[in-house]
C-alpha cells in the first residue's frame, strides 16, 4: 500500500477504498461575475489552482479511483435556500439574482457549471449540494458506502469553507481524510494556512495534508 510522507505523519493510501472528492470548482467561485466576486473577492487567486487540480484529477483517473465532483447551488425555485443564506452579505446582488453567468449559484445556470478544464467525465459522480458541507442533505454517505470507500482525498475551494466543512463531516463519519495542500485555495491566504494547520494539529484531528506531487506519485505507485 502506498505510504505518503504527509503531515502530521505518514498516511497509508489503499488504492482500493480511496476516492477523490473535488469540491465546488465552479465558474461561480472561479470566474468574474459569479458568487465569489459578488462577495468582493479576487477570483484569480482561486482559478490559479486549476492546473494543479487537473494533475490530481488525471492521476486519480489513471489509478481508477472513484471521483466525486461537488457543486454548491440551489434549485431554480430556491426552495432549498435558507433565507438567511440569501440575505447574508448585505450587498445589492445576492444568490438567485441575474449576473453575467446567469442566476447566481442556481443549478442549470452557466455559473453553476464546473470550469471546463475540470469537467466531469461519464462515470464520475456529480453531487449537487445546497450547503457548505457535502454530506448535508445529500446522498454522499450512501454513495461512498456503496463504493466501499474508507479514504478520501480532498481538493477544491474554498479551503476554509466547503472543503473544511466537508472534511470535518467526513472525519466524524470515520473516513481517513487527506487534503491536497496546493490543490485547494481560499480567497484569504491566512484562512487557508489556518485550515491546513487546524486539520493536522493535535495528531491530525481532522486528517492529513500532503502536496499534489506526493499524492500523484502515490497514485502512480511510486515510493514517496
Ligand atoms: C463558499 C465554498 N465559500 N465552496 N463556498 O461560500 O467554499
Amino acid at each position: 500500500m502506498p505510504i505518503i510522507a504527509a503531515k502530521p505523519y505518514d498516511y497509508s493510501l489503499p488504492l482500493e477504498g480511496a476516492a477523490l472528492i473535488v469540491i465546488d470548482m465552479q465558474r461561480d467561485f472561479l470566474e468574474p461575475g459569479g458568487f465569489g466576486e459578488m462577495l468582493g473577492n479576487d477570483v484569480s487567486v482561486l482559478s490559479a489552482i486549476v492546473p494543479t487540480v487537473k494533475n490530481l484529477l488525471d492521476a486519480a483517473r489513471n489509478a481508477d479511483l472513484p471521483i466525486i465532483h461537488t457543486r454548491e447551488g440551489h434549485r431554480p425555485d430556491m426552495s432549498d435556500c435558507p433565507p438567511s443564506k440569501r440575505q447574508r452579505g448585505g450587498g445589492k446582488v445576492t444568490i438567485g439574482d441575474m449576473g453575467p453567468m446567469g442566476r447566481i449559484l442556481i443549478r442549470g445556470e452557466a455559473g453553476h457549471d464546473i470550469v471546463p478544464e475540470l469537467a466531469p467525465r461519464p462515470g464520475e459522480v456529480v453531487l449537487d449540494k445546497s450547503g457548505k458541507g457535502s454530506f448535508h442533505a445529500t446522498d454522499l454517505g450512501h454513495i461512498l458506502a456503496n463504493k466501499r470507500i474508507t479514504h478520501l482525498i480532498f481538493a477544491g475551494v474554498t479551503t476554509e469553507v466547503c472543503v473544511q466543512t466537508t472534511m470535518r463531516e467526513a472525519n466524524d463519519r470515520g473516513f481517513e481524510c487527506l487534503l491536497a495542500e496546493d490543490a485547494t485555495e481560499s480567497y484569504y491566504p491566512g484562512f487557508k494556512q489556518a485550515t491546513l494547520d487546524m486539520v493536522r494539529a493535535q495528531g491530525g484531528i481532522v486528517g492529513w495534508t500532503a502536496t499534489t506531487d506526493q499524492i500523484v506519485a502515490a497514485l502512480a505507485g511510486v515510493g514517496v
